[in-house]
């Protein structure tokens, strides 16, 4: 059975005989009905939870193509900047492709699951005293001059490889979906989850195409403002990103498709992070829950009665879950209160239960 996304999208993907397959059987991952959100909302809600990925995001989709080309290519290393997902997820397929990764880190402001993936698939990981966006000017440099691939979004292998997440939606639902919201950073998944339903369209295999909504935290929202932010700060460190690499792709798939792009504010993030824990059941990393936060936010003001779709189609909104929950275990930390400790008896374990006797 051929698995990981492409073996499962090779005819709309840049590949031929040639190409070394690298895979950790990524993709594939769960459509996830949102009871509590679809209540709430008044309109069906999907979560795509990429956090069940390989490396835990949704990084691994493109990296399986991006490292397969380098090693096509006959590159030796690979070498990106990375809020913390791209380097755990090169660092692993490097592994798989017996070559050697380098990933450039903001110091300081990568969550813990993700450096730990970094230096335990021996990525040599150098922190910067800088943000993201510095690094990933630094990585662009290098790649210039040295033989190293790039394996950053700006990489279109990355793009086409991530663009498999649309093809995976729209082959759960039978069609595509109303409305797609999404959390952006660098922009390269809304672009390429934009690429992928255009794609799928222009084969028949789908009607109609989604609106975008694409959200970005409120201290880290040049594309809202119109102009790259200096010193981008969030909770949500994934998308703690100043100055996008994609800004055009995420421009375009909001104008085309009708959609938006809007910011949440950190209290926005973590009171989504929070409800989807405590709801849904689902635990993402604080990044992925700015596309719920975004959608309670448009909810709130009536976008999605606003905006009806033809009668003869429920509406469906999903939401891309990006990261997961295990990724930044001091947020979750941080959000909840901490486990009582009690003496090492039935008495002491009963008295802080606080459920009704049953009978
Ligand atoms: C969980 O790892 O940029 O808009 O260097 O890790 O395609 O950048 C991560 C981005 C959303 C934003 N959710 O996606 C990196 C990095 C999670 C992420 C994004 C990221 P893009």
């Amino acid at each position: 059975m051929s698995s990981g996304v492409i073996n499962r999208y090779k005819d709309f993907l840049p590949v031929s005989e040639k190409t070394p397959i690298i895979t950790l059987n990524e993709g594939d991952t769960p459509l996830i009905p949102a009871p509590y959100l679809s209540r709430f909302i008044g309109i069906d809600v999907f979560l795509k939870y990429e956090g069940l990925n390989p490396t835990g995001s949704f990084k691994d989709r493109g990296m399986t193509l991006a490292v397969s080309k380098a090693v096509e290519d006959g590159y030796k290393a690979v070498i990106c900047a990375s809020t913390g997902n791209t380097s755990a997820s090169a660092a692993a397929y490097a592994v798989r492709a017996k070559i050697k990764s380098v990933v450039v880190i903001p110091e300081g402001a990568i969550a813990l699951g993700k450096l730990a993936q970094a230096l335990i698939h021996n990525a040599q990981v150098i922190a910067i005293k800088g943000n993201f966006d510095a690094a990933l000017n630094i990585v662009k440099e290098i790649t210039k001059k040295y033989p190293l691939a790039l394996v950053n979004s700006l990489n279109p292998y990355r793009i086409e490889g991530q663009k498999t997440a649309a093809f995976e939606i729209c082959d759960a639902l039978g069609r595509a979906p109303t409305y797609q919201a999404i959390p952006v950073g660098n922009a390269g998944n809304i672009t390429a989850y934009w690429k992928g339903y255009k794609e799928y369209k222009a084969k028949g295999r789908i009607k109609d195409l989604p609106r975008m909504l694409g959200f970005q935290a409120e201290g880290a929202a040049p594309i809202v403002k119109g102009y790259p932010i200096k010193g981008p700060e969030t909770i949500a460190t994934a998308i703690r990103i100043g100055n996008p690499a994609s800004w055009k792709g995420a421009e375009q798939a909001r104008d085309e498709s009708g959609g938006l792009i809007e910011s949440v504010s950190d209290e926005q993030i973590l009171a989504a992070y929070k409800l989807l824990a405590e709801k849904e059941g689902v635990f993402v990393e604080p990044a992925s829950a700015a596309s719920v936060a975004g959608v309670i936010k448009l909810s709130k003001r009536g976008y999605f009665t606003r905006n009806p779709q033809p009668a003869t189609r429920n509406p469906q909104l999903v939401c891309i879950l990006t990261g997961h929950g295990l990724k930044d275990p001091d947020r979750a930390i941080q959000s909840i209160e901490k486990p009582k400790v009690v003496k090492a008896n039935v008495e002491a374990v009963i008295r802080e239960i606080k459920v009704a006797r049953s009978g």
